[in-house]
Formats: structure tokens, sequence, C-alpha cells
């Protein structure tokens, strides 16, 4: 999501969309295909072993080299979860209400009292109105019912299984086995271990032409964040640091790097100057956007959701 010049970029919802789907659930499942039936989400059994650390930071500088061009250096972190059932939360931009209330808020601000050892931002937001976009579940709470739209989520049930992938509105609002965390991207990035990326084009985007803005949106290079999990159930946060069209990686590099990391499913985050990584409560990335009173200067961006790792 960006803020003013080339607005339309880093923002995936084309107007039409920002209110609901383009495609019914229907339509996503009729469309995919044959060979994963009737199912449009994965599922995986989480972590749970207590005897583990409860995550794990890695930091990498890799070169990302595409096709002639000089390989470029991307800096970020990818953070690895055990127990996410106990040591991961969705939470609302400055706390419970935030997105009741259109409230964005830094990383470091909204993880603070949530005491999260890990923290970056998550899901997309208006940037008119700051409206969080998409299905939120913090902490067991529906604290923002997305009516169905068919955009990449991720969630945890309350027996610890991973989602990933399109949801009708009655997965998302199960009884018998709640969400007990649920967060909206866009773009599936890996499904299954392979790239999703033209089937998430077809699925979540009405603009069919090549250069429509959502392609400019998958192969602009950029900051972006993920989430994903690997074999053993880990959950995997991906952050990188990055500048719209100058640094980072489009969706591609990030699913085939994702890939190359283990990672089997996985949806792309926000990202652009809202991408930010925070560990105990202090900025830890490079955010992008430039700071308004001298553009010498950077500052980490008032975001929506954020995706936390906390004690148990
Ligand atoms: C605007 C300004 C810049 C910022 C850019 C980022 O041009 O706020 O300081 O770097 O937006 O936009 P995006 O989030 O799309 O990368």
């Amino acid at each position: 999501v960006r803020n003013s010049v080339n607005e339309d970029l880093l923002q995936p919802y084309p107007k039409s969309q920002r209110h609901g789907p383009s495609h019914s659930h229907r339509y996503v499942r009729d469309c995919q295909h044959v060979r994963f039936g009737n199912v449009t989400h994965e599922t995986w059994r989480s972590s749970h072993d207590t005897g583990l650390p409860m995550a794990e930071s890695k930091i990498f500088i890799s070169a990302v080299s595409s096709n002639s061009a000089k390989p470029r250096w991307v800096t970020g972190h990818m953070t690895f979860v055990n127990n996410p059932l106990r040591t991961f939360s969705v939470l609302e931009p400055g706390g419970p209400g935030g997105c009741e209330s259109h409230r964005r808020e830094t990383v470091e601000q909204t993880s603070r009292p949530k005491k999260c050892l890990f923290a970056q931002n998550g899901g997309y937001f208006s940037t008119k109105t700051g409206e969080c976009l998409g299905n939120v579940v913090s902490d067991g709470t529906l604290v923002k019912d997305g009516k169905g739209v068919q955009n990449a989520q991720f969630g945890i049930k309350k027996d610890g299984t991973l989602v990933f992938g399109y949801l009708s509105e009655e997965e998302v609002l199960d009884k018998v086995n709640p969400f007990v965390q649920l967060v909206s991207g866009v773009v599936w990035l890996l499904r299954n271990g392979e790239p999703y990326i033209n089937e998430s084009i077809a699925a979540e985007c009405e603009e069919t032409q090549e250069t429509g803005p959502f392609h400019r949106f998958v192969n602009a290079m950029s900051a972006r964040t993920a989430v994903g999990h690997d074999a053993a159930g880990r959950l995997i946060l991906f952050h990188i640091d990055g500048q719209t069209e100058i640094r980072g990686m489009n969706l591609w590099e990030v699913a085939h790097f994702l890939k190359e990391q283990g990672v089997i499913n996985a949806i792309n985050l926000d990202g652009g100057g809202s991408s930010t990584y925070v560990v105990n409560g202090s900025l830890a990335s490079y955010p992008s956007d430039h700071s308004v009173s001298d553009p010498m200067w950077r500052s980490a961006r008032k975001v929506s959701t954020v995706l936390c790792v906390h004690e148990p």
C-alpha cells in the first residue's frame, strides 16, 4: 500500500474490489485445477512441541538474480515459530477495537502492550479510511468480517490447524472448530510447495489484461512480507526491506525464495512502505517511507493488523 505517488502500483485492490469479492467463492472453487477437487485451501497440523524455544529469528542478506540483470542484494528476516497456537496472535492496530475504529498504528506501538518478542505488519488496509481489509480474527474474536472476500487467507483454528488459501463465508464463520487467528493477504504465493501466483491472479483479480494494476502489483520490486509454514508445522514469518521499483523482490522471487527455504504454503501480506519488522518493541528493519519533514530520514508507517510472536 502506498501513500501518494504512483498510487496504484502497490495497491492490489482495484477500486471496484475494495468492498467485496470480484468473484464468488463458487467461481474460485470451480475454476481451480481439478486435482485440488472442491477444496480451495490447504491445512497443516501446527507444531506443538513445548520443549523447543518458542521462536527463532534469522537475518539474511541474499542475492536475487533475475535473468540477465546483475544480482540484487536483499535483506530481511525469517521467523520460525513453534507451537503457534499458543505463541502467535493477529493483533488489531493499536490494540483491541483498532479495526472497528479504523485505527492505524506503528508495529512498534501495537506490539509493546502484548510484549511481542517478534512482530511484523500484517493485513492490508484502506489508505484513505484506515479500514482493516478482509477478514480479521484476533485471539478468538472476529473483529472484521470480510463478507466472503476472495483473497488469500491465513488462519489458525482452535484445534491448532494452520489454514492457507481461499475461504467461503461459511468456512470463515465455522462454529465447530472456529478460527482463533485469521488475516487476509493478496496472492497465495505457494500452494503445496509450488508457486500459485498465476492461479491467484485468476482467482483474486478481475483485471485480466497483462498490464493491469494487479500484474504490476505482482511484478513490482518492493519491500514484502508473507506468512507460511514448513513441513514440521512451524509458522514462518517472512519480511524483506525494499523500495518500490528500486529495491526488494517481486512476488515470483518471494515465492521461489520461500520454496527454497522449505516453505510449503504461504500467502503474501502488506508490503512496500508498510513492511516493518520489530524485535522486543524496537524497529529492526529499514522502512522505505520517507520522513515528511526531511526525506533523508525514513520512518515506520502506521499500519493495520500485526503478526505477533509472544510467550504462551
Ligand atoms: C510515497 C512516499 C515515499 C514512499 C512511497 C512508498 O511515494 O510516501 O516516501 O517511499 O510512497 O510507497 P509503497 O508503499 O507503495 O512502496
